[in-house]
């Protein structure tokens, strides 16, 4: 094992409160795609230009088949070697009276199939589902989420039309309420919740070392956070295949798949 790797392992052992951010990369090895690579795009589509109220707005039909799409390919990815280290070490710690917090800007719930515990979810999640008009959040894992979207969120480019019926879409089961329901996920240009935010904020107080894995560091707020708890003289670890806007910030940039990189960090 490098020296430097060595050396975060030190500060890790005597850290008390350790904060972990992630991104998409956490994800990639299990085959779920991330933004920035090829994976960011579906049908003729950029994610970017779904995951907006203005398309779902536009077309909900066509916003509900790309999160259908994404609930399908979520719900058949597994965990990998990265969500299990971040998992363990968490449990490992919290017997050791030590605290370990987890923010994710993934949707995918695969940190909490891997065992992780009180994830920081900043973006949301595939599955869960918000009303629009008595706005109840609900959790939401079935596949498909309604009928008329079985086998519909298809990423092939040739598929040209989204026409599923607004009634048909899902809707909300409250008593006397029936509103649409939209995926309860952050939207570009939309605010991230404030208690999720006064989480973090607080664990990013907190901590006295901290990671960030597989983000591309590009979109806001998240992108700020690492950097401000190392601004504090804190040390962080960047873990990605590639040097980001952000690695200049940190102490330690640990370059390579964070299957292997991350195990290596974290497992005692
Ligand atoms: C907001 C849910 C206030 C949806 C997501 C101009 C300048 C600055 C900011 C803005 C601007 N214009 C607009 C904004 C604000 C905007 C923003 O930041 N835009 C960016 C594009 C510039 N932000 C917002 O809108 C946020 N809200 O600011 O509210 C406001 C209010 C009104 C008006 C304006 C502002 C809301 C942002 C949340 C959007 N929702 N997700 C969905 O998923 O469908 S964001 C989504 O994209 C993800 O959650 C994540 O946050 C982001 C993708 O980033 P990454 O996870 O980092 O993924 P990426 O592919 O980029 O990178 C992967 C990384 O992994 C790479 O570095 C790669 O090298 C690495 N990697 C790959 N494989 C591996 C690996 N590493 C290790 N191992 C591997 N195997
Ligand atoms: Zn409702």
């Amino acid at each position: 094992m490098q020296n430097v790797m060595k050396s975060f392992r030190e500060v890790l052992s005597n850290a008390k409160n350790v904060l972990i951010f992630t991104g998409s990369g956490v994800s990639a090895e299990s085959g779920i795609p991330t933004f920035r690579g090829a994976g960011g795009f579906w049908r003729k589509y950029q994610a970017q230009d779904l995951a907006t109220l203005r398309a779902f707005k536009e077309n909900p039909s066509l916003v509900w088949e790309f999160y259908e799409h994404r609930r399908v390919i979520a719900s058949q990815a597994q965990p990998n070697k990265a969500h299990e280290a971040i998992a363990e070490f968490q449990n490992h710690y919290c017997t050791q009276g030590k605290k370990v917090t987890i923010v994710t800007q993934n949707i995918d719930n695969l940190h909490q199939r891997a065992g992780a515990k009180d994830v920081i979810e900043l973006h949301g999640s595939l599955y869960k589902t918000r009303c629009i008009k008595c706005k109840d959040i609900s959790v939401n894992e079935n596949i498909p989420i309604c009928p008329a979207l079985e086998e519909k969120g298809l990423p092939d480019p040739n598929i040209m039309i989204s026409d599923i019926p607004l009634d048909q879409l899902p809707h909300c089961e409250k008593e006397n309420c029936n509103g649409l329901l939209r995926p309860h996920i952050v939207w570009f240009g939309e605010n991230l919740d404030k208690h999720i935010l006064s989480k973090t904020y607080e664990a990013m107080e907190e901590c006295d070392a901290c990671l960030i894995i597989g983000t591309s560091s590009i979109v806001y707020p998240a992108a700020m956070f690492a950097p401000q708890v190392a601004e504090r003289g804190i040390p962080v670890a960047e873990f990605n295949i590639e040097e980001t806007p952000a690695t200049r910030r940190f102490q330690y940039h640990f370059q390579g798949p964070c299957t292997y990189t991350v195990p290596e960090a974290l497992t005692p």
